[in-house]
């Protein structure tokens, strides 16, 4: 309920991104009045002429919410007036290492500004456990001189998009609910309840900060488990690939994860830091398969390097004046987001040892790139001395890479044949 007894109405979106932005418009579709706020100017000026920046919002769809006159992007926080309920979506990133909450902290403060008695604020951003009520509520505190509980809710519930994803949204994947109470606990979940089609409330809000690290770290962990077994079946003569099949006919108990060329992103690769950081920092022990994971996943980009060498030297040329064309920089499958991508320390190493790069990647525009950006025409693929397929786009047509190609170092095992080595 707002602070005046009647339903939620007014709500603030702290961070504008690939979160922040599908839940904005989701909330401005169930009747609420939304103010999106950015830091960016950038970002809100293109929101406010209906540009979309976030793959999984149309233009159409942001054009409609504007166009009902409930949506407000802005970079002035007093439009944050009055909020009834606030969501903090901005970054959590490392910072050598370890967790960086400035972002938090500044959302916080800024909200504590226009903080009202009986509103409710609730975190989204992935930390580690205790985030919310060690590192949000004091400065919601200090600088509304309220206290959290007795005058206004807060809660956490992470976020589960999967950008990209056709199958599961915001409204049918299932939404982690938690409060700092009871009074809490209700507020948040009636809110993600006009939402989504499925609440899940857990007791606290350091389970649910301990839940979507959970569900990240299990990935991590995972693919850190077959990088090495890739590694391990190369050395050993084995087709890893075969038994990965193989398994993941297995109807139960088994989850299917493939090796790559390392892991990106902006979740698997921080995420699971924010866990051990945490433990190591409150218990003084390290959490040992996180550290392994990091450890794994981080090494693939020169691992990929390394079986290159190989196969170069087996052919006897080095990779000094090889010209070598990269099939996909992007850090996942059809996306264009080559944060924390492997691809981008690939490309880099090799061209440290003097090879000639080119990278093929229909998803990304060649101004971010210190690269030469081409197509994967029949031309490219010829020319090269070495093929390496590092994120597999649908879009890259594998028959003219297997035609003309005259090595391929496939590291997704997306393509067969004579001149091709998977990872
Ligand atoms: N990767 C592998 N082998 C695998 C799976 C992934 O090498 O078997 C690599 C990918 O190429 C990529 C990285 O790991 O570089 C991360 O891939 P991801 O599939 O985990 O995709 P993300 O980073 O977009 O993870 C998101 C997460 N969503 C949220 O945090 C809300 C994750 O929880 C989802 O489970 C995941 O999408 C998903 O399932 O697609």
């Amino acid at each position: 309920m707002t602070p005046t007894g009647s339903p939620i109405q007014k709500l603030v979106v702290v961070g504008q991104g690939y979160v922040g932005l599908p839940l904005a418009l989701r909330a401005v579709e169930a009747g609420f009045d939304v103010v999106g706020f950015d830091l960016d100017p950038n970002r809100v000026k293109r929101l406010a002429t209906g540009d979309s920046y976030v793959e999984d919002i149309s233009t159409e769809r942001l054009t409609a919410a504007l166009d009902s006159g409930r949506y407000l992007p802005t970079d002035d926080p007093e439009e944050m007036a009055e909020f009834d309920i606030a969501v903090v979506d901005v970054p959590t990133p490392l910072k050598e290492g370890i967790p960086n909450l400035a972002y938090v902290e500044d959302a916080a403060t800024t909200l504590s500004g226009h903080l009202r008695t009986g509103a409710t604020v609730v975190l989204e951003s992935t930390s580690y456990p205790g985030t919310t009520e060690e590192v949000l509520i004091p400065l919601l505190e200090q600088g509304s001189g309220l206290r959290a509980g007795p005058d206004f809710h807060v809660g956490y519930s992470p976020e589960r998009i999967d950008p990209g994803n056709p199958t599961w949204t915001l409204e049918n994947t299932p939404k982690v609910v938690s409060g700092i109470d009871e009074a809490s606990l209700t507020s948040v979940a009636s809110f993600y309840g006009r939402l989504v089609e499925r609440t899940v409330a857990v007791s606290g809000t350091r389970e649910a900060e301990l839940t979507k690290l959970l569900e990240n770290t299990f990935r991590h962990v995972n693919i850190a488990l077959v990088n090495e077994l890739a590694m391990f079946a190369s050395d050993l003569g084995i087709d890893v690939w075969e038994s990965i099949d193989a398994a993941s006919t297995k109807p139960f108990g088994y989850m299917r994860f493939t090796p790559g060329p390392g892991v990106g992103g902006h979740c698997l690769p921080i995420d699971p830091s924010y866990l051990s950081w945490k433990v190591r920092r409150s218990l003084g022990q390290p959490f040992r398969f996180v550290e392994l994971a990091n450890d794994v996943n981080e090494h693939m980009p020169d691992y990929v390097v390394r079986r290159l060498m190989l196969a170069l030297n087996a052919k006897g040329r080095s990779v000094r004046g090889t010209r070598v064309l990269l099939l996909g920089l992007a850090y996942k499958r059809n996306t264009g987001d080559a944060r924390e991508a492997p691809g981008t320390m690939i490309a880099r190493a090799l061209v440290e040892l003097g090879a000639e790069v080119r990278v093929a990647d229909p998803h990304l525009s060649g101004d971010t790139l210190s690269v030469p950006l081409v197509d994967a025409d029949a031309d490219e693929l010829a020319a090269a001395d070495a093929v390496v397929i590092i994120t597999d786009h649908d879009a890259f047509d594998y028959e003219l890479v297997r035609t003309h190609a005259r090595y391929v170092l496939d590291t997704r095992h997306r393509v067969d044949g004579p001149t091709v080595e998977h990872l």
